[in-house]
């Protein structure tokens, strides 16, 4: 009875040590303690991030070689293989907190770790290339660059460098959506008809509404999210209306109206079922996207392998130096 008051009490004065750090701003780190339940939301919510940005490559990799230009084909393929960097850094930021690589591919292989909804939708022609880097590119920048103050140190140094990169990305998704709205009418239709599929995805891309979200008010707590999901979604539809009036695009919202006393727009109802739907496994390339994710890990197991006997050779050769 004695041993267990006492581990309760030395269980307090550490999550009094861990929320006095959060609360002064100091950055969380590896070797920190900290709260079981702040280790596991980091775990799910970096590895789903580094899984989003892979499964990503997916839409636009369909799109490398039907690039309208050399120069268009140039940008994509450094965008993507941007995004796999951007995974890669976040695989690694989230094993500091105990967990492998393998592990977090298994989970997504299971179905257990999700990725975001939005690239469970189809890539269907040139312009979706321009929406998926104005759109959702634009929609994860506000999202990351709240991030780039997040409480753990090698989530928020990740987002730094991820930040700098998404943002040449979503000028080369509006480059796109600009050519093809200063071109002939097919081009105009294109644009739109691309805008009018992304714009409700890219919006849940940033999670169901506060009153909703069983995670948020703990990760404000700990400083995980400096911003709640509905406070994101808003700064990205109003940086959007004005972008898409510049270049004769029309957001496909009825309800979307200039809130004076708000000082912001109010939108339309998001459809909510659709986006469990897709998250549950229902959209439409969900099963595609799971399935060459399965196919090419398998066909890369060579190079796995290859790396770690490079690994192994290499310390055998510093023990005996
Ligand atoms: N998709 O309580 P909350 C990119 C789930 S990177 C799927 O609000 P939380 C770059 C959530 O997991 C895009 N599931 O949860 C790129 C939870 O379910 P669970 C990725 C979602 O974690 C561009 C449940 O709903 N960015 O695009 C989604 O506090 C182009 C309740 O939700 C990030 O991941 C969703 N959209 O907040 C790459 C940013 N939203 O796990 C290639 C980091 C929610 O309990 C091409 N993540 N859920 O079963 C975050 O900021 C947060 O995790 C949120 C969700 C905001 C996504």
């Amino acid at each position: 009875m004695e041993l267990l008051e006492k581990t309760d009490q030395v269980h307090e004065v550490l999550l009094k040590t861990f929320e006095e750090k959060i609360n002064r701003g100091d950055a969380i780190e590896p070797r920190d303690r900290m709260p079981d339940a702040y280790r596991k939301h980091l775990m799910r919510q970096m590895s789903q991030h580094a899984h989003s940005e892979v499964i990503g490559m997916q839409p636009e990799g369909n799109w490398i070689t039907r690039a309208p230009s050399l120069r268009a084909k140039q940008i994509l393929l450094a965008k993507i293989q941007d995004e796999g960097g951007h995974g890669l850094y976040l695989y690694s930021a989230a094993e500091t907190l105990g967990i492998t690589r393998d592990e977090m591919i298994a989970q997504l292989h299971s179905g257990k770790a999700k990725y975001s909804n939005i690239f469970n939708y189809p890539a269907l022609n040139w312009a979706d290339i321009g929406a998926i880097g104005w759109l959702v590119d634009g929609a994860a920048i506000v999202n990351q660059v709240s991030l780039q103050r997040t409480s753990y140190g090698p989530y928020s140094r990740a987002m730094v460098r991820i930040c700098k990169e998404e943002s040449f990305h979503q000028r080369q998704g509006y480059e796109i959506m600009a050519k093809m709205m200063a071109g002939t009418k097919d081009q105009n239709d294109m644009a739109q008809d691309a805008m009018d599929r992304w714009w409700w995805p890219s919006l849940m891309m940033f999670g169901p509404h506060d009153s909703d979200s069983p995670h948020t008010s703990d990760a404000v707590k700990w400083k995980i999210k400096r911003n709640t999901n509905d406070e994101l979604r808003q700064k990205f539809i109003d940086k959007t209306v004005q972008q898409a009036e510049v270049i004769g695009l029309t957001i496909p919202d009825k309800d979307l109206k200039w809130n004076e006393a708000k000082g912001c727009y109010d939108h339309g109802a998001i459809n909510w079922d659709e986006f469990y739907r897709v998250v549950a496994g229902q959209g439409p390339c969900n099963k595609q996207r799971l399935a060459h994710h399965k196919k090419v890990h398998a066909e890369g197991a060579w190079v796995r392998e290859a790396a770690e006997a490079y690994r192994i050779k290499k310390e055998k050769q510093l023990l005996h130096n």
